[in-house]
């Protein structure tokens, strides 16, 4: 008898841990599932509430600029503050804030428009070699939410190549021109007259749905960044530079893809799919340093089937 209680009360207790297991189980997968099924929200409608927040912001907000005019040196920080109404004269940083328009499909097709703004607080010397859209940036940089909680920082400068990181970036940084540097004795280098500034963007050309630590969804993002030197890209080493395969000349060379074999041409080493590599057949015979046009059609033949 009492061998079956303490039995009947194992098998009551192991109930209660299986029932209690099930809860937490259900319990712990539940909002995943229902993450997973939120769709995410319309890019048209979330690309004008972050405008509008990334213009509060910016009205309401001023960057050290006095600091700025009145010293040139190198390692100045930029500080942002409130514009509060005992110094309601400040310029804001709209005041300086410079807009772009970016627009980018959506994967329905759906072409929307973003609004990305910068501020280049001190230019670079380079001024003719801004980093395009598909080049390599050497930069320190420190991201920040609108609410003033910083997510990243590079103290030190680290390589960015502009076609592996979010479109603000990829557009912000064509806006800040590099510096000069002096290599010392001991191998390190010394910059100066590079660009620093920032750049506002909003999360449409940020994370947009995807959180990232210490970024919640449908976050603007605020970058300081400065620029100390660039490298301009060939991908694909085919001797054309990545921003220039762009056959189709609206500035944009991710959407160029000659031959239709899914590898946009600033990642084809064959851009016209004709079996010769485009390195090959780029300057061939009679090198001029321009590319060849065998048969005279306008098309030159790395791009041209036929040539
Ligand atoms: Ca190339
Ligand atoms: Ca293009
Ligand atoms: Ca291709
Ligand atoms: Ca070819």
């Amino acid at each position: 008898m009492l061998k079956l209680k303490i039995e009947h009360s194992i098998n009551q207790r192991f109930q209660a841990i299986l029932i209690i297991f099930l809860v937490l189980f259900c319990l712990s997968c539940r909002p995943d599932d229902q993450e997973d099924e939120e769709p995410p929200r319309d890019y048209l409608e979330q690309s004008l509430e972050d405008d509008q927040k990334l213009v509060q912001y910016m009205k309401s907000h001023y960057y050290n600029y006095d600091d700025f005019s009145n010293d040139s040196s190198e390692d100045k920080e930029i500080v942002i503050d409130t514009i509060l109404s005992e110094n309601a004269n400040l310029k804001s940083l709209f005041d300086f804030a410079v807009e772009t328009s970016v627009t980018l499909a959506t994967n329905e097709g759906e072409i929307i428009e973003h609004k990305l703004y910068h501020i280049v607080i001190k230019d670079g010397i380079r001024t003719e070699d801004k980093p395009s859209i598909a080049d390599s940036v050497y930069l320190s940089y420190k991201g920040k939410l609108l609410n003033g909680n910083i997510f990243d920082k590079k103290t030190n400068p680290v390589w960015f190549d502009t076609a592996n990181v979010i479109r603000g970036f990829r557009y912000g940084l064509q806006f800040f021109s590099p510096g000069n540097f002096i290599q010392r004795q001991n191998g390190t280098i010394d910059f100066n007259q590079f660009g620093r500034g920032l750049i506002f963007m909003p999360s449409g050309l940020g994370y947009f749905n995807n959180a990232q630590t210490s970024i919640p969804t449908y976050s603007p993002l605020i970058f300081e960044v400065s620029v100390f030197t660039i490298n301009k890209a060939d991908h694909d080493n085919d001797g054309v530079l990545s921003i220039d395969e762009d056959p189709n000349k609206d500035g944009n060379p991710y959407n160029d893809d000659t031959d239709e074999d899914g590898i946009i041409n600033m990642y084809d080493e064959d851009d016209d799919g004709d079996g010769i590599l485009t390195k090959d057949e780029l300057d061939g015979d009679d090198p001029d340093n321009l590319p060849d046009d065998s048969n005279n059609d306008g098309i030159p033949d790395y791009l041209d089937k036929n040539n």
